[in-house]
């Protein structure tokens, strides 16, 4: 039984946590079409007959310029340590500075990497050439070009990654495919939905927090909060007529039905933390257990 730690890290918006779901076959990290979306490492947990890999998703990697920037950045960095293996993806249709400063990092660690170039579908000639030459710059032999979200490649991958992992035991059971609790799976869904709907900045100063989860056979009645930072914020969270939060509900709920498989009523609430993201207590607290 081959088993191991392998930390998936990239710059933000490279597709890592659309790879990480297409690996254990669930949604269990957050996706969307703006960077910045992850802000846990999330662990994914694939078993099969002859492997359990737990993946690590991370807060894409990039120099930070606010506060909250720099919590992201330490958990990123802190989740690359202790690892068996490091996937660093890079994306085919855009190689800037992140993906350098990514490639310093691990530098930096001298741990077993694989390369991977995701978003071969839509490759982009001259970044593909950029990608291979910075995984060539950190000798890095083994090199993937994949399609994450057509899964695509993923499998030769998987291979290459289990072929690289010690053998070792089980560390969760077979049918656990993360270590999050409920609540926080639910609190990201409804944080997507955020990042799907809203614009600006107003993914970026946006948190979910869960106040109650109520389950009988029937039901599950969810009662949640979504933060901003100012009150203008607020006005755009909940809409016209509460059209905005309306909806952000209604596509939260859908999701949250088929991951607990049960009916949902879902009370969301919007409510003012003034310059939270700003706030080094409060992000203290947020991220308490993964900076230490
Ligand atoms: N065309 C194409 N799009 C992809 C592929 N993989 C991911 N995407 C899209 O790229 C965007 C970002 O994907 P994510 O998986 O959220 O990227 P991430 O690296 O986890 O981003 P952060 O969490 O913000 O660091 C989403 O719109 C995905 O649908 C791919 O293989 N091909
Ligand atoms: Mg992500």
């Amino acid at each position: 039984m081959k088993s191991g730690f392998v930390c998936v890290a990239g710059a933000p918006s490279v597709g890592k946590s659309t790879l990480v779901n297409a690996f254990v076959g669930e949604k269990v990290s957050i996706v969307s079409q703006k960077p910045g979306t992850t802000r846990n490492r999330i662990n994914a947990i694939l078993t099969s007959d002859d492997a359990q890999i737990i993946f690590a998703d991370t807060p894409g990697i990039h120099k930070p310029l606010h506060m909250i920037g720099k919590y992201l950045f330490k958990i990123a960095v802190s989740a690359l340590e202790g690892n068996d293996l490091i996937l660093f993806v890079i994306s085919a249709t855009r190689v800037g500075s992140a993906d350098k400063t990514v490639a310093a990092k691990i530098k930096e660690l001298r741990m077993p990497v694989i390369g991977v170039i995701n978003k071969m579908d839509i490759a982009n000639e001259s970044y593909l050439k950029e990608a291979r030459s910075i995984f060539d710059d950190l000798d890095v032999k083994n090199v993937f070009e994949i399609s994450a979200i057509q899964n695509k490649g993923t499998d030769i991958l998987l291979e290459s990654i289990k072929s690289m992992l010690p053998e070792g035991p089980k560390y969760y059971p077979e049918d656990i495919v993360t270590d999050r609790p409920t609540a926080f799976m639910v609190s990201e869904i409804i944080r997507e939905k955020v990042f799907e709907l809203t614009h600006e900045e107003i993914p970026y100063s946006s948190a979910v927090e869960i106040d109650q989860i109520e389950e009988d056979d029937k039901i599950t009645k969810i009662y949640a909060t979504i933060f901003v930072e100012r009150d203008s914020q607020k006005g755009i969270v909940l809409g016209k007529g509460g059209r905005m939060i309306k909806e952000i509900g209604t596509l939260a709920r859908k999701d949250i039905e088929y991951l607990i498989d049960n009916h949902v009523f879902l009370s969301l609430h919007v409510k003012v933390k003034t310059n939270w993201t700003e706030d080094e207590k409060m992000l203290g607290r947020m991220f308490r257990e993964e900076i230490n």
